[in-house]
């Protein structure tokens, strides 16, 4: 006779059970990640509860920092702190790499509140995160992160991961007693976009294959879908199944020559997650996997979500 076993799959499984049956990661990685997921938990209080205004300072970009920008980079920085599992990580709202534990075994790269200027119209905005094992991010590629997810705010909050090796991007949601709990696994990326996302838009004016692809996507009677927030748009294409997201640059004397995006925090982690749905992200010539990490404020063009459509359009902007 067999046994019945005394711990069944539960019925709706949560982040921890997720990481520690289906994507086997290791124990360490598995604390660290719902760590991250902690954090965005107070992340996603404090967008509900904090009137959105300036916190007077800026960061290494020059930019207006956000009181919520700010309040996230701590409430992110405090949850790697206890973990005690972080050597150092890279934030959006640092002008360095910050060392935590120097027995750390992870680095973890992160843009706190990707989209932040959008809190006043209350439009989604989101988290985005990449861990590396080693203290080694410059001089890395993002193929060697070992997990990558992004938090989503929006009317719900939906938290997104991958541990690459096959074993799927899948999507979670926040729910009234704050676990994230399975929405959907396996989410995927079809070959041909049906929508189009296209970020850096004043980098027609001076790049003519930007032009062109843009003007392709209208010819082809395509949906616009952009909000201004690369979380929310990317996801959108993880979420349909399919679309294209861009951001490339509009030349030498342009405002954003590389696009606006930077590499290690915010490229990075989409195109991790893209490959594993099956989708593809590039610079135009490069993959953003193979793309040599070479400071902390890397900018890079990217083109990600459907393959053929990432494809067309590089041949383009090339
Ligand atoms: P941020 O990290 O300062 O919020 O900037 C990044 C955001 C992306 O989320 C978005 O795709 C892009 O900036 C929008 O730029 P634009 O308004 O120029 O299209
Ligand atoms: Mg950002």
């Amino acid at each position: 006779m067999s046994k019945a076993s005394a711990c069944p799959a539960p019925t709706k499984p949560n982040l921890n059970w997720h990481l520690m049956h289906h994507s086997e990661a290791e124990h360490d990685l598995r604390h660290l990640i719902v760590d991250i997921s902690r954090a965005c938990k107070y992340i996603s209080y404090s967008i509900q509860t904090t009137e959105a205004g300036l916190a007077g300072t800026k960061n290494e970009f020059g930019e207006d920092q956000l009181a919520l920008d700010v309040l996230a980079d701590k409430e992110i920085r405090e949850f790697l702190c206890e973990s005690g599992l972080v050597c150092c990580y890279i934030s959006e709202e640092q002008p360095d790499i910050v060392e935590l534990n120097p027995d750390g075994e992870y680095s973890v790269v992160f843009d706190p509140l990707d989209g932040s200027s959008l809190v006043d119209a209350n439009f989604a905005i989101g988290s985005i995160f990449g861990i590396y094992k080693g203290g080694d991010v410059i001089g890395a590629t993002p193929r060697e992160q070992v997990a990558a997810l992004y938090v989503l705010y929006g009317p719900r909050t939906l938290l997104v991961y991958s541990v690459g090796d096959g074993k799927g991007v899948h999507e979670f949601i926040l729910n009234d007693v704050g676990e994230f709990v399975l929405l959907r696994d396996y989410l995927g990326i079809g070959d041909v976009a049906k929508n189009y996302s296209p970020g850096n838009l004043r980098a027609i004016t001076t790049n003519d294959g930007y032009k062109k692809a843009v003007d392709t996507w209208l010819g082809e009677e395509k949906t616009l879908r952009y909000s201004g927030c690369m979380v929310a748009d990317i996801h959108h294409i993880l979420s349909k199944g399919q679309g294209v997201f861009t951001n490339v640059g509009g030349g030498a004397d342009s405002k954003y020559p590389d696009g606006k995006l930077r590499h290690v925090f915010e490229c990075g982690p989409f195109a991790f997650l893209a490959e594993e749905a099956g989708g593809a992200a590039t610079d135009g010539t490069t993959a953003i996997l193979d793309k040599k990490i070479t400071a902390v404020d890397q900018r890079t063009p990217l083109i990600i979500g459907s393959k053929n459509d990432v494809e067309s359009v590089s041949s383009l902007v090339a």
